[in-house]
């Protein structure tokens, strides 16, 4: 039973004034005698991304390994009737696979431990169609663990992908019993090989492929069961959304946020649907483009690598558009990432490094329409050049509303901005906003958007561009703007005219 102590009150309301009173002089002593609290930051617009999205969106590259049978025979899709007698990769070295990862700056790799062909990179006891049937290390080998312990001693985190879709195994086709034997595999996978980031579902499956429904749901539950860090990949999600083609282009407009009632694994009905994302949408599951850096997702001998000016496109048009690239770079018949391949990932990533390493809106005076709690406090606009991409940023008020803008002009005197890329990214951790802005040189529009998200790039239409005032202006967004990061910079390997 509640009861009430009136008789108490006038003791209890001298209490609190006296602690009231401390707490108030505390305050004066801590931010000085004006009695000024700390402007609080603001707040979210939902929905919002999970601790392991954002984890995700800030590796911006990942890297996939397609290995397998495939990879001795010289095709995409294999029957499901190799001989495991096959897959022999007399020089296997996940560590240089590994390093190859490393050397372009790439945190997350990604294992097809089990293609549609149903062959298993592990020693799986619920089948022997995997390497234990195979001359490798006498059939004692483990592809998995191989490339776990190589990840886990550079401090690189694993995903696996485990094909629903499996053209060997007689189980396939009966519901109950191939559902029964793919958890039985995936709790194989994810309670022996440590910590996995991500799990790759893949939607794909052949047109005369035998009706099968997968129990998607037990497969989710169980997974996030055993692994509470991952993030669970599929056409629908729910951690990381297909971003509906595998060119590695997202759409120019291109949102974190979409509706998971309205998507569906292997529906290609919703790939444009995919491709932009909804500003409506409840969920948050941001897009992963997966594109491979040969033609083939699995090595070939007569296929080589995309060149230069491609992998930059394809960056420019994933990362560029607030995606996550991921990179397929298949191992050879030797078990080897081909020579080929490692020259062209240290020129992509050197050629990364050259373009961003120097941003000059580092050099220049940031001024802003407005600020949240006025100057002084901590969401300035000088936020957007410092080395935080997410949690520090430039807050405009809630209250103003007309269009909010940003402006840089170099510090030094006569000083000239010259670049070619205008980098734009929001403080995604408090939701994702902004659906339409315009950038300008010296008053004159160079660049006009939608979304912008964990980052976008504008690489200029026109060319090189010679300022001395450049100004981001906000003319739409869901809430007000919040831009953690802009950078000014100049891409050498960009031109126009050639495209
Ligand atoms: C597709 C598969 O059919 C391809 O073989 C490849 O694995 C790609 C990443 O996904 O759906």
């Amino acid at each position: 039973m509640r009861t009430s102590n009136t008789s108490m009150a006038p003791k209890h309301t001298f209490f609190f004034s006296i602690i009231a009173l401390f707490l108030s002089g505390l305050q004066t002593i801590i931010f000085g005698s004006s009695l000024v609290t700390p402007t609080l930051p603001p707040l979210p617009i939902l929905p919002l991304p999970s601790y392991s999205q954002l984890k995700w969106q800030q590796r911006e590259i990942i890297m996939f390994f397609h290995f397998g049978v495939n990879t001795f025979t010289d095709s995409e899709w294999g029957t499901g009737q190799e001989n495991p007698a096959i897959f022999n990769p007399t020089g296997l070295n996940a560590a240089q696979w590994v390093d190859t990862a490393i050397q372009a700056g790439v945190s997350l790799v990604i294992l097809t431990v089990k293609h549609h062909d149903g062959f298993c990179l592990w020693p799986s006891k619920y089948t022997d169609h995997s390497v234990v049937g195979s001359p490798w290390k006498n059939g004692h080998g483990d592809v998995v663990k191989e490339l776990v312990d190589a990840a886990n001693s550079r401090n690189v985190d694993v995903g696996l992908y485990l094909s629903p879709w499996d053209r060997h195994d007689p189980r396939y086709g009966a519901d109950k019993l191939y559902n029964e034997y793919y958890l039985a595999q995936l709790q194989e996978l994810l309670k022996n090989y440590g910590s996995v980031q991500e799990i790759w579902f893949d939607g794909a499956k052949g047109a005369n492929a035998k009706n099968m429904t997968y129990y998607f749901d037990d497969w989710f539950s169980m997974v996030k069961e055993l692994q509470s860090s991952i993030n669970i990949f599929s056409d629908a999600g729910p951690g990381v959304r297909w971003v509906g083609n595998e060119q590695g282009f997202a759409g120019s407009t291109c949102w974190s946020t979409i509706n998971q009632t309205d998507l569906s694994i292997g529906n290609a009905s919703i790939v444009n649907y995919l491709n932009t994302g909804d500003p409506r949408g409840t969920n948050w599951i941001p897009p992963e483009c997966d594109v491979s850096i040969r033609e083939g997702w699995f090595w070939h001998k007569s296929e080589s690598p995309k060149n230069l000016t491609h992998l930059l496109h394809i960056y420019y048009n994933s990362v560029g558009r607030n995606c996550v690239l991921l990179l397929n770079v298949p191992p050879n018949t030797t078990g080897l990432i081909s020579e080929t391949d490692v020259h062209r990932l240290k020129e992509f990533r050197a050629a990364l490094d050259g373009i961003f390493s120097t941003n000059l809106a580092e050099n220049c005076s940031v001024l802003a329409s407005s600020q949240r709690g006025g100057k002084g406090g901590s969401f300035g606009p000088e936020n957007v050049v410092d080395s935080d991409h997410l949690w520090t940023y430039w807050a405009p008020r809630d209250d103003n509303t007309q269009h909010h803008w940003i402006e840089f002009r170099p510090t030094s005197d006569g000083g000239r901005l010259r670049f070619n890329v205008v980098r734009i990214q929001e403080a995604i951790g408090l939701g994702q906003r902004i659906h339409r802005h315009e950038i300008y040189a010296d008053g004159k529009i160079i660049a006009n958007g939608t979304t912008v998200g964990h980052k976008k790039l504008h690489r200029l239409e026109n060319g090189v561009v010679e300022a001395t005032r450049v100004t981001i202006k906000i003319t739409g967004s869901r809430a007000t703007p919040l831009i953690s990061s802009v950078g000014l910079h100049l891409d050498s390997f960009w031109n126009p005219h050639s495209v």
